[in-house]
């Protein structure tokens, strides 16, 4: 008897759909969900087909440590290209002088930035998570928030803005070693000069997690953290439209060490080099000109989607919008987050619950939705798509509102016209 085979047949050849039942299923059942639904959540986006393709690539099999150049594993030259390129690429595109590209996530980048510049018990100022902040930046369910003094910035309870003279008084008071600036649910603009007077006043670094505007600014619709910043973190994946996965960028060659290190072995070992090289393709393709067409097309639809909903009666938190994201108080509609993001999901409107600043209500329910473009965009969605989803978002959660929890006939209704604009977008076929 021939040794039974020590692979599976087509090991080599076959896709998913032929090997693995189970999750070649889920694959296209995710395909059809997506084509008949319009995806708002804010921190997704849809990537080309290119950054598609490089992360199922081979690069997959390659373990290095380390830097291009520097590596403890053999056979790194092609691999030190990618990387090379995507390093090159994210300086090019933010303007800055040094990027680590290596970074699994966010929290990941926003953590090393916190090994490379703060020792444990040392103090940090960070946006409250309620208030918009990020779990990374200090949260206390959070490594960062059980590892350092913690103080918090909110927002104004009556704008939703940010009160950048409290930032200041925090800086001068309690002189932390990092100021950080950026979050998941804060809307509008930061105030890049002013979180640097913060930072100057108490002898802080500044870091900007522009995670959710990242597209906008490489795009030229919104201002660069950069000169104001000492570190800039972003995830890759949102309006960045690219894959799992973030960066570091900064400009002082004194931090170089600090920082890279702070990545590899401080945090990381490997990184995941398919996913590098689709962070060299999702960069590339923010460089060309189409993607500043894409940028100013994600804030226009931002600004339609939030004035309308204000048409509708809605309380926006900050007043509207700057980035690609806005987040609605369901108080004033006596709605509540979850009940309003399933009724939307069961109309073809994805979106997640999220706090508003203060929430008040369970974490399991909370006060406030989130609505991002970032995607639909992407799609081909225009400002008169936009028009009707607020529209339709309103009917929805009026519909919710008037009838206690049976909300079926709205939806059904909704639902039925979400189908038709999605199916004018059709994505990768
Ligand atoms: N930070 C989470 C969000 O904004 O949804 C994941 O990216």
């Amino acid at each position: 008897m021939p040794p039974a085979s020590l692979l599976p047949p087509g090991y080599f050849t076959a896709g998913v759909l032929l090997t693995d039942a189970v999750i070649a299923e889920a694959i296209e059942r995710e395909k059809a969900r997506t084509r008949g639904v319009i995806e708002l959540i804010a921190s997704e986006n849809i990537v080309s087909r290119a950054v598609l393709d490089v992360q199922g690539s081979i690069l997959t099999n390659k373990t290095v440590e380390g830097l291009p150049g520097k590596r403890y594993h053999a056979g790194a030259v092609n691999v030190d290209v990618v990387e090379r390129t995507a390093i090159e690429r994210a300086c090019q595109l933010f303007g800055c002088r040094f990027a680590n590209v290596q970074p699994h996530s966010g929290s990941q980048a926003n953590h090393a930035v916190l090994h490379a510049v703060a020792e444990p018990g040392e103090t940090i100022v960070a946006m409250d998570l309620n208030a918009g902040g990020h779990l990374s930046h200090g949260a206390s369910v959070n490594f960062s928030g059980k590892w350092f003094e913690v103080i918090n910035y909110g927002v104004d309870a009556s704008s939703g803005l940010i009160d950048y003279d409290q930032v200041i008084d925090l800086a001068r008071k309690h002189r932390p070693k990092l100021i950080i600036a950026g979050g998941s649910a804060y809307p509008r603009a930061l105030d890049f000069a002013a979180f640097r007077r913060a930072a100057d006043v108490g002898g802080a670094k500044l870091l900007v997690d522009m995670a959710h505007f990242a597209g906008l600014v490489a795009g030229g619709a919104h201002e660069s953290p950069f000169p104001h910043a000492d570190i800039v973190t972003t995830t890759t994946y949102k309006s960045l439209r690219g894959p799992r996965g973030a960066i570091i960028l900064w400009n002082d060659e004194g931090s170089r060490k600090r920082i890279n290190n702070a990545v590899f072995p401080g945090l990381q070992g490997t990184p995941s080099l398919h996913i590098v090289a689709a962070k060299a393709v999702a960069l590339g393709e923010a460089l060309r000109p189409e993607f500043a067409r894409y940028a100013a097309a994600v804030l226009a639809n931002a600004r339609t989607l939030a004035a309308r909903l204000q048409r509708h009666g809605f309380d926006l938190v900050g007043g509207g919008t700057d980035t690609p994201l806005m987040l609605v108080d369901l108080r004033a509609k006596d709605l509540a987050g979850a009940p309003a993001a399933q009724s939307l999901e069961r109309a073809g409107i994805v979106a997640n619950m999220n706090p508003i600043p203060s929430d008040s209500a369970d974490l399991r329910v909370m006060s406030g939705l989130r609505f991002g473009v970032s995607g639909a965009t992407t799609r081909g969605l225009g400002v008169v798509d936009f028009e009707v989803l607020g529209d339709l978002i309103a009917e929805v959660l009026e519909g919710l509102r008037v009838s206690s929890g049976d909300n079926g006939a709205a939806e059904a209704r909704v639902a039925e016209t979400v189908q038709r604009i999605a199916a004018r977008y059709p994505t990768y076929g």
